[in-house]
C-alpha cells in the first residue's frame, strides 16, 4: 500500500508532512507479515546489526551502540501545555518550544533510509480496552521489535482509515546518510541530541536520536503508560506498570492478580512462576503492563495491552525463571547486548551453562575472569509471548480478566513484612503512593534512605502524580459495588536479618504468599489486624517444608513499631513533593497510620 491510497486525509496528511520533513528515499505502509520481519530482519543482518544465531532457531543477536544501551529517563520530557501538569516527577518542556527543536532536529533526518509506518494495536483489536497506535520510523530494528511487542497489522490501518482514533507515534535514529556515506551497525544519535518526548493533550509522542527499546518502541512505556496514563485518566481506567497472572489453587478456582513492582525486581519472574507448593498453578497474562477498567458487573477487567516480553537477560535462569527459559528456547527471538558463544548461541551473566570463551555484547574476545561482562546488564531479550509455557489460554480474550488481587512491592530489607493487606481501597491507594525501596552504601543517599517509586509508575506516569493518586482514590469512590473491587496488598520478598542474611528464599516459594493473598480474597485465611494492616498470622502461612527458623518467620511476618516511625518523617517528605495536588485522603492515611503506631 501507498501513502496516496490512504483514504483517511488527517492519517494521509500526517505522513505526508513527516516525510517532506524527513526526506527519506522510500515511505512503506507495514502490514505485519512474516515476509516484512523477515525482510527487515535481512536488512539488519546486512548492516552488521544483527547476526543470525544457530540457537535457538530463527533468532538473531543485535548489538547496539556503547552510548544507546538503556531509557533515558534525563532526556524524556512530558510537554504538557502547563508546567504544573507534569508534575514533580517528570521532566517538562514547554510543548511549543519542543516541535521547534524538533523540527530542526528531524529535517532531512532520514536521507538515505526507508521510512516505515507501522500501523499497530496494543490489545487484542477487536478488544473495547485496547488502543490503535501509528509508529514512524526509520529503524528496520523497531519494526521487528513492533512485530513481537505489539500486534502490527493492516486491520489497524483499515481502522484507521474508518475513523478510528490513534496515538501518533514519530521516531528517528537521528543518524542520516550522505550520498555516498556507508552506515553503521547501530546508527544513533549523541546523548544530548536524544529526545523521547510526549505531548499529552494531543496523544502524540517523537523521539529523536536513540534506537534502544523504550526510547524507541514506542508502543511500551510511552504509549502503553506515559500517554495510555493521561487517557486512562480522562476515560476513567487505569494503565499501570503491572504484571498480570491467573492463579488456580488444587480445586481449580481461579484468582488473577496484578502486581506493581519497581523495574528490576522480579516483575516477569512472578508472572511466570513455577509454585513450590503442590497443586497450586500459576499461569501468565502479562509481565510488564496492564490496563484494566471497570466492567458492568463492577469488577476490575485487565488486558495485557503487548503481545510479548522485552526481559532483562542477565540473571534469568532456570532457577530464576524456568518458563522465560523454556519461552526463549522456542525461538524466534532477538538478543540484544548479551554474548554470543563459540557455537551460535547466547549468554549472559548467571545463565545456566557456565562461562566458556565467547564473544561479548561488543562482538569482542571474551574469556571468564578477564574482568568484563559478557552481557551488557541491561542486555535484553525480545519474544512472542504467545510461546510461553504457561501463558493462559484467556491472555488474548478481549474483554480481559477480572483482577482479584492488587500487589504492590519494592526491595526493602528491613520494616516491612513479607505480606501485608491493605485496610481499604484508600489505605491500598496510601501503600502504592509510598511504594519504596532502600537505596545500599553504594547509592548517594546512602543506606536505610528510601527511594519512592509510587505504584512503579515514577518514570511512566504522564501527568502530575498528585492527580494520579486521586484518580485512583476516584475510581474506588465511584465503583458501583466497593466490595467487587480487587483487594490491595503489599509484599516484600527483600526482607533481612540484622547480619544481612535473607529472610525468605523467594521465587517459587513466593506461592506460599500468593495462596494467602489466594484464601483472603476467597473469604478465608487468618490476618492479624495491626497498625500497618492485616498481616497474615503465622498459622496462616502455609510454610510446610521450608526451612525457617521462628526467629526468622516472626521477623517476617512483624510490625516494627520503631522502624515506622522512623520512616514516617520520609514519607511526610516525599508527599510534600506533590504540594496542594497530593488528595487529602493521603494525608489523612499518613495521619491515621501515625496514630495507630504511637496507640
Ligand atoms: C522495563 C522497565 O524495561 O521497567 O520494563 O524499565
Ligand atoms: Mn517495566
Amino acid at each position: 500500500m501507498q501513502v496516496t491510497d490512504l483514504k483517511n486525509p488527517a492519517l494521509r496528511t500526517w505522513i505526508q508532512e513527516w516525510a517532506e520533513l524527513c526526506t527519506p528515499d522510500h515511505v512503506v505502509i507495514c502490514d505485519g507479515s512474516k515476509q516484512e520481519y523477515d525482510h527487515c530482519c535481512n536488512l539488519l543482518v546486512k548492516a552488521g546489526t544483527f547476526i543470525k544465531l544457530d540457537a535457538p532457531a530463527n533468532s538473531y543477536h543485535c548489538r547496539s551502540d556503547l552510548s544507546d544501551v538503556a531509557r533515558v529517563e534525563d532526556r524524556t520530557f512530558i510537554c504538557s501545555t502547563r508546567k504544573e501538569d507534569a508534575g514533580p516527577s517528570n521532566h517538562w518542556h514547554d510543548p511549543a518550544d519542543m516541535r521547534q527543536v524538533l523540527k530542526g532536529l528531524f529535517k532531512g533526518c532520514m536521507k538515505g533510509r526507508t521510512m516505515f509506518v507501522i500501523p499497530f494495536s496494543m490489545g487484542p483489536v477487536e478488544s473495547p480496552i485496547a488502543k490503535f497506535g501509528m509508529e514512524i520510523t526509520d529503524s528496520p530494528y523497531v519494526v521487528v521489535n513492533m512485530h513481537i511487542m505489539t500486534r502490527v497489522c493492516s486491520k489497524v490501518t483499515a481502522k484507521v482509515e474508518a475513523g478510528a482514533e490513534f496515538v501518533r507515534c514519530v521516531h528517528s535514529v537521528g543518524a542520516p546518510l550522505a550520498e555516498t556515506q556507508a552506515d553503521v551497525p547501530w546508527p544513533c544519535a549523541p546523548i544530548e541530541k536524544k529526545y523521547i518526548t510526549h505531548f499529552p493533550e494531543t496523544r502524540e509522542i517523537i523521539s529523536f536520536g536513540s534506537g534502544y527499546g523504550g526510547n524507541a518502541l514506542l508502543g511500551k512505556k510511552c504509549f502503553a503508560l506515559r500517554i495510555a496514563s493521561v487517557q486512562a485518566r480522562d476515560e476513567g481506567w487505569l494503565a499501570e506498570h503491572m504484571l498480570i497472572l491467573k492463579l488456580t489453587s488444587p480445586a481449580g478456582v481461579v484468582k488473577y492478580v496484578a502486581a506493581a513492582f519497581p523495574s528490576a525486581c522480579g516483575k516477569t519472574n512472578l508472572a511466570m512462576m513455577e509454585p513450590t507448593l503442590a497443586g497450586w498453578k500459576v499461569e501468565t497474562i502479562g509481565d510488564d503492563i496492564a490496563w484494566m477498567k471497570l466492567g458492568a458487573d463492577g469488577r476490575l477487567y485487565a488486558i495485557n495491552p503487548e503481545a510479548g516480553f522485552f526481559g532483562v537477560a542477565p540473571g534469568t535462569s532456570m532457577k530464576s525463571n524456568p518458563n522465560a527459559m523454556r519461552t526463549l528456547d522456542q525461538g524466534n527471538a532477538v538478543f540484544t547486548n548479551t554474548g554470543i558463544t563459540m557455537d551460535g548461541g547466547v549468554w549472559w551473566e548467571d545463565h545456566d551453562a557456565a562461562p566458556a570463551p565467547m564473544v561479548d555484547w561488543q562482538r569482542r574476545p571474551w574469556s571468564p575472569g578477564c574482568g568484563r561482562k559478557a552481557a551488557h546488564p541491561n542486555a535484553r531479550f525480545t519474544v512472542p509471548a504467545a510461546q510461553c509455557p504457561v501463558i493462559a489460554s484467556e491472555w488474548e480474550d478481549p474483554a480481559g480478566v477480572p483482577i482479584d488481587a492488587i500487589l504492590f512491592g519494592g526491595r526493602r530489607a528491613s520494616v516491612v513484612p513479607l505480606a501485608n493487606e491493605a485496610l481499604s481501597w484508600e489505605h491500598g491507594v496510601f501503600l502504592g503512593a509510598t511504594m519504596a525501596s532502600e537505596m545500599t552504601a553504594a547509592a548517594i543517599g546512602g543506606a536505610g534512605q528510601l527511594r519512592f517509586d509510587p505504584f512503579a509508575m515514577v518514570p511512566f506516569c504522564g501527568y502530575h502524580m498528585g492527580d494520579y493518586f486521586a484518580h485512583w482514590l476516584k475510581l474506588g469512590a465511584q465503583a458501583p459495588d466497593r466490595s467487587r473491587l480487587p483487594r490491595i496488598f503489599y509484599v516484600n520478598w527483600f526482607r533481612k536479618s540484622p547480619a544481612g542474611k535473607w529472610l525468605w528464599p523467594g521465587f517459587g516459594e513466593n506461592s506460599r504468599v500468593l495462596k494467602w493473598i489466594f484464601d483472603r480474597c476467597n473469604g478465608q485465611g487468618k490476618a492479624v489486624s495491626t497498625a500497618i494492616g492485616n498481616l497474615p498470622s503465622a498459622d496462616a502461612l502455609d510454610l510446610t517444608g521450608l526451612r525457617m527458623t521462628d526467629e526468622d518467620t516472626q521477623a517476617l511476618l512483624a510490625v516494627d513499631r520503631a522502624g515506622w516511625l522512623e520512616v514516617l518523617p520520609q514519607i511526610e517528605a516525599h508527599f510534600a513533593r506533590f504540594g496542594n495536588r497530593l488528595p487529602e485522603a493521603l494525608a489523612k492515611q499518613l495521619a491515621d497510620l501515625k496514630a495507630r503506631l504511637e496507640a
